[in-house]
């Protein structure tokens, strides 16, 4: 009797195999034994005038009744599927006129508000009325209760940060509605302490924390700039930390801001973790991978995992503001962060 070739009773395995909705290891290719981990996230530009002006007209054509919430999302082009900015966090911009509201609910996303243009709306977390400010960031974490109110009398528009793809990948995005048309309101968010003290650990916990103003952060980063030296990577590198635990912004999130003098430069690094960045203020060039973004006030970028990054400001007067977003705390918490520098 002939004895088949090896090949083909590999094959006839292989098939008995996918009968029986088992695989073997030898069917994998060889990607993935990559000694670098590799991302489908692609860099990616968007400018302010193309945002702004989508947000504009979505305030013409798109009601508050119809959509509870008037948001443009950054999509990345590499990611056509998912929808997403990354494959774990999400830039989404919106826009709130005088006189509207959105209801209150509660998700398992985690989430924030960094606000851009406008003042005076307000966003309640868990019964704490946060009343915004440009700069202010806002969180709502997972679960949280809350709702946005603009009785400002002008318009206002904020960045929203989200971890919803990661939260969908795991496939645990779950959404509910508040009972009633609004939260009561139990506490104003400035009657909060901000920012870590160490010394409160050891005190009463602090009661919930949401609101990070612009008037501490902005203090702050002059200190740094007075009083440090710049970070090699992130200029003078300002981490929004949880005044509970010392520790991210969130579980999945890390904010930041990273603050460049004019002309200053950073070196080039890497890292697991993927950033989105909105320029809050001033004008630059980010270096991303093999790509170039040239950017000014309003605009975002992606720097994808493992990308090799440097940022720049090309002013000579005018100081530069990045403000960035990263899942970070994500990698980790599952021992996944790795960073190195890049070149000399
Ligand atoms: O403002 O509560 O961009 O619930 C996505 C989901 C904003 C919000 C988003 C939300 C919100």
């Amino acid at each position: 009797m002939k004895r088949p070739v090896v090949t083909d009773s590999v094959e006839i395995l292989n098939r008995e195999l996918a009968q029986k909705n088992l695989g073997g290891h030898w069917q994998l290719g060889l990607e993935s034994y990559l000694s670098y981990p590799k991302t489908t996230v692609q860099p990616c530009l968007w400018k302010w005038k193309d945002v702004y002006g989508s947000l504009m007209r979505a305030g013409e054509v798109v009601s508050m009744e119809d959509a509870e919430r008037r948001t443009v999302r950054l999509l990345n082009p590499a990611l056509k599927e998912r929808q997403a900015t990354t494959h774990t966090i999400q830039f989404s911009f919106q826009y709130v006129k005088t006189g509207e509201r959105a209801r209150p609910h509660r998700h398992t996303a985690a989430a924030f508000r960094f606000i851009l243009k406008g003042s005076g709306a307000y966003t309640t977390v868990n019964g704490q009325k946060c009343v915004m400010e440009e700069g202010d960031l806002i969180l709502t974490p997972r679960l949280t209760w809350h709702d946005h109110t603009n009785d400002s009398g002008k318009p206002i528009i904020w960045l929203d940060g989200l971890d919803i793809p990661l939260v969908q990948s795991l496939q645990q995005l779950a959404f509910e509605p508040y009972p009633q048309e609004a939260q009561p309101i139990q506490k104003i968010s400035g009657e909060v302490a901000p920012f870590y003290d160490h010394a409160r650990l050891t005190q009463a916990p602090v009661a919930e924390f949401f609101h990070y103003k612009w008037r501490d952060t902005d203090r702050i980063l002059r200190a740094l700039v007075e009083t440090v030296a710049p970070d090699r990577f992130g200029g003078y590198l300002l981490e929004f930390r949880n005044p509970m635990t010392g520790g991210p912004t969130m579980p999945t999130i890390q904010c930041a801001l990273e603050l460049l003098r004019p002309g200053q430069e950073t070196e080039a690094h890497r890292h697991t973790s993927t950033v989105i960045y909105h320029a809050f203020r001033g004008k630059g060039s980010s270096f991303v991978g093999d790509e170039r973004f040239d950017w000014e006030e309003g605009d975002s970028f992606v720097v994808p995992l493992w990308h090799p990054h440097r940022h720049l400001n090309r002013s000579s007067s005018e100081e530069a503001i990045l403000f960035s977003m990263s899942d970070a705390p994500v990698l980790k918490s599952l021992d996944l962060y790795r960073a190195e520098p890049v070149g000399g």
